[in-house]
């Protein structure tokens, strides 16, 4: 007995002597503790309700600090006065120049008062002090922040990367004069476009995966409890979704109803005032503060909320500084880390340091600090070639439309000429044995499918190729992409999708990033991929079906690239209709999917049309000194 309490007080003796040591050896931790004492506030908003507003104000008080918001639905933890972040800011570069950092709990998230609203609709016209949205939660934290926090400067900076990049966008609506700079970073604009859907599609695995560990609070009680993640059973995403079957057996099976915003998701497939609510597009207008924009090339969240929020804030607010960077990053990837690969691709050295330095950096100190910069407006990093570009607009100006047909016999060329008349693909499209999206075992929306070798797909026979000769120049692909379609289906839907790939040499050597068993030669990286749910074909708000056998045109938009297939490479474009589980599975028949049933999913043979009369192609945008 004698040694088990000897042993038990030696434990606790230890434990206690961790717990108390300051944190791990991180300087930055150190640091933050050191130089910033931190304060906690429930901000009245104009409705009545507080927003919990955790703020690290430096300890030299000597001088005047501009103000650095992040608002987020993803909680300002660790919550209690005495319990630091380990950094402060976007980058460490920030918590060393000294800010004041704020960092706020979004109305109806974790510790703030309210009712939580997903991508809160904007009310432009603000009658009463009810009529509460981000603008207004931003200009009340804004005014009372100004008034209340010791040597501020008066200017204000919001960041945020995904969400808390959407309230970043909704920050703008706030118009306050302090709000001086603001940087969206893959920002969250259509929701129904970002993270719901792909032109209708639905993004099943990113989402049945999210919204349990998203949905901690459904009600006006603040909490610091987090939220759940479903024990799968197993870690092969293609197999659990295939047996979980049509997508009503998500609540029969596990949810049981009781996830608000999943059933959001599932009740409204169409492009309906649900989702036209949360596009926040509609409302970049009058916005007087410098904006850098931020996303990257393989994003597969918010490529669309990224692109598009830029070329609307330039489009609504020409005299407004916008600035743009487009990196080789995955979702928030710029952010920390080297950004020097992806899966098998090598970048040719790290990206993200010069982003955080040069870019963001220099960004918010010029707007806010007043120091010097000449900072471009458009700084896009070239793949293929891995070189930063530097632009005034996005997309340049110089890059020339033009259509790169899909020939018979899996040719592609920009050689219109070389259609024939009768020409068409076909495949048997099989729900039941849909294309996986990736190689690889997973169980979420594994985000190295936006660059991954694509011969696992090529080699099925539902899966068409088509690919130009060795290329004897480079191309340089810049801005967005068109597909431009001609099908025809045996049954009353089909999705439609596109990927365009860089084909590498045989000659092709492998890198120090290329995977155990991987080898570049012949390698086909994906470039840009999209998916159409055809019923869409005419408006996302209005589906319509196919007439069984009809040639029929799908004109879908694929997100924008700057990509050089190199000289010696292919161009490649596949196309399928099945991409598994990154979207769900149409039945192939006209009907609500949400709502379909086992016996629903059929299989149809689809085609796609090469003739003169009815030509396929890509409309791509390529750079006058590579054609
Ligand atoms: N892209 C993240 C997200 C995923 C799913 C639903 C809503 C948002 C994000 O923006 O945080």
């Amino acid at each position: 007995m004698k040694t088990f309490l000897l042993f038990v007080f030696s434990f606790l003796l230890l434990a206690f002597t961790l717990a108390a040591q300051p944190p791990p050896n991180n300087s930055d931790a150190v640091y933050v503790k050191n130089n910033y004492q931190k304060l906690e506030y429930q901000i009245p908003m104009r409705d009545g309700k507080k927003l919990f507003t955790s703020v690290y104000v430096p300890k030299d008080q000597s001088k005047k600090y501009p103000i650095m918001i992040d608002r987020t639905p993803y909680s300002v933890a660790p919550y209690g006065a005495d319990k630091y972040r380990t950094s402060l800011g976007p980058s460490p570069l920030f918590l060393h120049d000294g800010y004041i950092f704020v960092y706020q709990d979004v109305r109806g998230r974790w510790m703030s008062e309210g009712i939580f609203e997903e991508m809160t609709p904007e009310k432009e016209i603000h009658k009463t002090n009810n009529d509460v949205d981000e603008g207004t939660d931003t200009y009340d934290t804004i005014d009372w922040l100004i008034k209340n926090i010791p040597n501020n400067s008066g200017k204000v900076g919001v960041w945020g990367i995904s969400y808390p990049g959407f309230f970043t966008t909704a920050s703008l609506l706030s118009r306050h004069p302090a709000l001086v700079a603001a940087s969206p970073q893959a920002p969250m604009a259509d929701l129904y476009r970002d993270d719901a859907f792909h032109n209708g599609a639905f993004m099943l695995a990113a989402n049945f995966g999210f919204y349990p560990g998203f949905t901690n609070r459904q009600d006006d009680k603040p909490t610091q409890r987090g939220g759940s993640r479903l024990d799968y059973g197993t870690q092969d995403g293609y197999e659990f979704y295939l047996k979980m079957g049509p997508l009503k057996n998500s609540n029969d099976k596990y949810y049981k109803d009781t996830i608000r915003l999943w059933n959001e998701m599932l009740n409204h497939p169409n492009y309906d005032q649900h989702w036209k609510d949360r596009n926040v597009l509609y409302h970049l207008h009058d916005i007087k503060t410098a904006v850098l924009v931020t996303g990257g090339w393989y994003d597969a969240e918010d490529l669309y909320g990224a692109i598009n929020t830029y070329k609307t804030l330039v489009k609504n607010n020409p005299s407004t500084p916008v600035y743009f960077t487009m990196g080789p990053w995955v979702h928030g990837g710029w952010a920390r880390g080297p950004g020097d690969h992806l899966g098998d691709i090598d970048f040719g050295g790290p990206t993200g340091p010069f982003y955080r330095e040069k870019i963001e950096f220099a960004f918010f100190s010029h707007y806010l600090k007043g120091t010097d910069t000449n900072l471009p407006k458009v700084s896009a990093f070239e793949t293929g070639v891995n070189r930063w570009k530097n632009y005034n607009i996005w997309p340049p100006k110089e890059a020339v439309e033009k259509n790169l047909y899909f020939l018979p016999g899996g040719k592609l060329s920009f050689d219109e000429s070389k259609t024939i008349n009768n020409g068409f693909d076909e495949f048997i499209s099989d729900p039941n044995k849909p294309v996986p999206f990736i190689n690889a075992i997973d169980l979420d929306m594994k985000r190295e499918y936006m660059i991954g070798d694509q011969r696992f797909a090529a080699r099925r026979p539902d899966v068409l190729t088509y690919q130009t000769g060795l290329l004897d120049k480079d191309i340089t692909l810049a801005g967005n992409i068109w597909a431009n379609l001609k099908v025809s289906t045996t049954g009353t839907d089909a999705d439609w999708i596109v990927k365009i790939i860089d084909v590498y040499p045989d000659s092709a050597k492998n890198n120090q990033w290329t995977g155990k068993d991987i080898y570049m030669s012949h390698y086909e990286q994906m470039v840009r991929s999209e998916a159409m749910r055809g019923k869409f074909r005419n408006g996302f708000d209005k589906p319509e079906p196919f007439v069984p056998g009809k040639i029929t045109p799908v004109n879908f938009e694929l997100q924008d690239v700057l990509h050089t297939f190199k000289k010696g490479h292919r161009i490649m474009v596949q196309v399928q209709s099945t991409w598994f589980p990154l979207i769900d599975r149409n039945t192939q028949r006209f009907q609500d999917i949400m709502k379909a049933k086992d016996t629903d999913f059929q299989k149809a043979t689809h085609r796609i049309y090469t003739s003169s009369a009815n030509p396929s192609y890509l409309k791509v945008r390529v750079m006058d000194d590579s054609q």
